[in-house]
């Protein structure tokens, strides 16, 4: 039987307007979006809908189409795990999946679970606001029209808010430019233009190399050197698409009984207690072997800052041996922050991209850039003439696009000024004063740490239970209390006071790439595994910490 509210027309609670009633909205029409509809829709039998700006599924990946785009974590696992029909119907070609690939599986996932039929594209959702007289949300879209619901969940992603950063000039700027993260649906032409890459992070590493193969110069703006392993993509063949089908139990097994949702066993000795000898081969096979694996090679890599120095030194020798301009290789050495202490990219050919004639890098912390001109990029120290600027300057990541809707909570409070000094909520699932609403990979939860598909499921099923369970108890609200979220701000910072990360002062974790947002680390550090079981303990608690009625 269905719990449904009414899902056609109801009067709203000043009887002026009528708007469509849903249990549920979803904001996001990513991995997690589709997901919570499926869960809610087709497993609760709520009526459901899922608003999204873009004109097609696909969240992030809908939007990050820059050439060398591609997943870090390997196909086969960074997929949903919720359906064995699924997994057997679908099959990746390369280890590394690209963009337009991934697109493809999320529309796939949309057609085979029917989900089209509750999904709104090109619309944008606007505000939401609680009304405390019917425990409901009102809902308002970019076309002015409204919407109720009961519960309302924020699938919107965590790398989804572009940051292009303020320099003066970018609007007198004769030539194109674009940010990575909102990249033009048709190919990008670079041939037999002068192009400039401002960043270093995860996507400018992907993207130098294939630019740079196009482009008649390539200049890359790097403002914090970065530590990359070579990701060594490579087409999956039959075999392995046989081994993945008969071991995905335990693939995915491993996977949600890890630290990171990453299905890789992490070596349990220290660094620090084998030989010089021993350590430098895992190194080696490590290196060779490719991809996020290399943070698995010693135990404490992420938290002993002497265990650490080991392998930051092994791959700053890897640069030095692979860039043959002693002065350009110096400048690629990272210096400033412990591997992997900032989001680790992984590669193809980007240290190797340095060696070509057709490309230069520019250090913009020694010279810094002062202004786009008409032509170019100004630095302290000389003007670079350019055709096409990239940004690949990363996000307002983790609150940024939900900070972009104006959610008012209990007595029209707003989330921005709610959050105005860091994003305090409840197991990055739930804020105080703001009833009925979830997140999906929220601040204060594992999320962006993780293989983001494991971490979804495990939130989109937590609030599938919970709803499903309040629901069955009749309950029609549920909330944090203060304390609850106080404390977890605390243990989300005594977590990650246990690693190195605080130590990247300039990382996205702690929102410091944008400039004037409060510096809180975001995510939680305390492990995916430990943090899951957490949930299922709180909720199994009659939901500590949470105020129900
Ligand atoms: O962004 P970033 P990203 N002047 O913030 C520089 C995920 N991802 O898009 O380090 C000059 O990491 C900035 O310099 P600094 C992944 O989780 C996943 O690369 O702040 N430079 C930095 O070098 C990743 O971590 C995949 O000093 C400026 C760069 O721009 C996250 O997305 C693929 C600047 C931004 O790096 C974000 O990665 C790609 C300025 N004003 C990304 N402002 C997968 O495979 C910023 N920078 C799943």
């Amino acid at each position: 039987m269905s719990h449904a509210m009414n899902d056609v027309a109801r009067t709203s609670a000043d009887q002026s307007e009528t708007v469509e009633t849903y249990d549920a909205i979803i904001i996001g029409a990513g991995f997690s979006g589709l997901y919570q509809l499926h869960t809610l829709r087709d497993q609760l039998n709520l009526s459901a809908v899922v608003f999204d700006v873009a004109d097609d599924v696909g969240g992030t990946w809908y939007w990050n189409r820059y050439p060398g785009a591609r997943c870090d974590s390997e196909s086969y696992y960074y997929c949903y795990s919720f359906s064995k029909e699924l997994q057997e119907d679908w099959r990746w070609t390369e280890l590394y999946p690209q963009h337009d690939e991934i697109r493809r599986y999320l529309s796939h996932v949309a057609d085979r679970f029917d989900l089209r039929r509750d999904i709104r594209l090109k619309t944008r959702v606007e505000s939401a606001v609680f009304e405390e007289e019917t425990n409901t949300w009102l809902v308002s879209i970019d076309a002015g029209k409204s919407y109720r619901c009961r519960f309302l969940v924020s699938a919107v992603g965590v790398l989804s808010s572009t940051n292009v950063p303020k320099i003066s000039g970018l609007e007198r700027f004769k030539g194109e430019w674009y940010h990575t993260g909102n990249w033009p649906h048709q190919p990008v032409d670079f041939s037999g233009k002068a192009v400039g890459i401002i960043g270093t992070g995860s996507t400018g590493i992907q993207a130098t190399p294939v630019v740079a193969d196009q482009a008649k110069h390539l200049t890359v703006f790097q403002r914090t050197a970065n530590y990359s392993v070579p990701a060594r993509n490579r087409p999956l063949s039959q075999e392995d698409q046989q081994w993945i089908q008969e071991n995905y139990d335990e693939i995915r097994l491993k996977a949600k009984t890890s630290s990171n949702g990453h299905p890789f066993d992490v070596n349990q000795q220290s660094a620090l207690e084998v030989s010089e000898e021993v350590r430098r081969q895992r190194y080696e096979d490590a290196w060779k072997a490719g991809g996020l694996r290399f943070r698995a090679s010693y135990k404490d890599l992420l938290q002993d800052k002497a265990a650490n120095d080991t392998a930051s030194e092994f791959i700053r020798e890897k640069i030095r041996q692979v860039v043959k301009d002693p002065e350009t290789a110096e400048k690629l050495t990272p210096r400033d922050h412990p591997f992997a202490s900032k989001r680790p990219p992984i590669d193809t050919n980007y240290f190797e991209t340095f060696n070509r004639d057709n490309v230069s890098l520019v250090d913009v912390k020694t010279t810094p850039i002062v202004e786009i001109t008409e032509a170019g990029i100004k630095t302290s120290d000389a003007e670079y003439p350019l055709d096409v600027i990239i940004f690949a300057t990363g996000f307002d990541a983790m609150t940024g696009s939900l900070l972009k809707i104006d959610i008012r909570g209990v007595g029209g409070r707003s989330l921005k000024e709610t959050w105005a000094t860091g994003p305090r909520n409840y197991l990055g699932l739930q804020v105080p004063h703001f009833p009925n609403f979830f997140m999906v990979m929220g601040p204060g939860s594992p999320s962006v740490l993780t293989n983001n598909p494991v971490a979804i499921e495990q939130h989109v099923e937590w609030i599938r239970n919970c709803i499903g369970d309040m629901m069955g108890r009749g309950l029609t609200r549920i909330e944090p209390d203060l304390t609850a979220a106080d404390n977890w701000v605390d243990e989300v910072n005594r977590a990650a006071n246990k690693t190195l990360l605080p130590m990247a002062s300039s990382s996205w974790y702690l929102g410091a790439n944008v400039p004037g947002k409060p510096r809180a680390f975001m995510p939680y550090a305390g492990g995916m595994a430990y943090y899951a079981d957490l949930c299922k303990e709180i909720a199994g608690d009659d939901y500590r910490g949470f105020i129900t009625r």
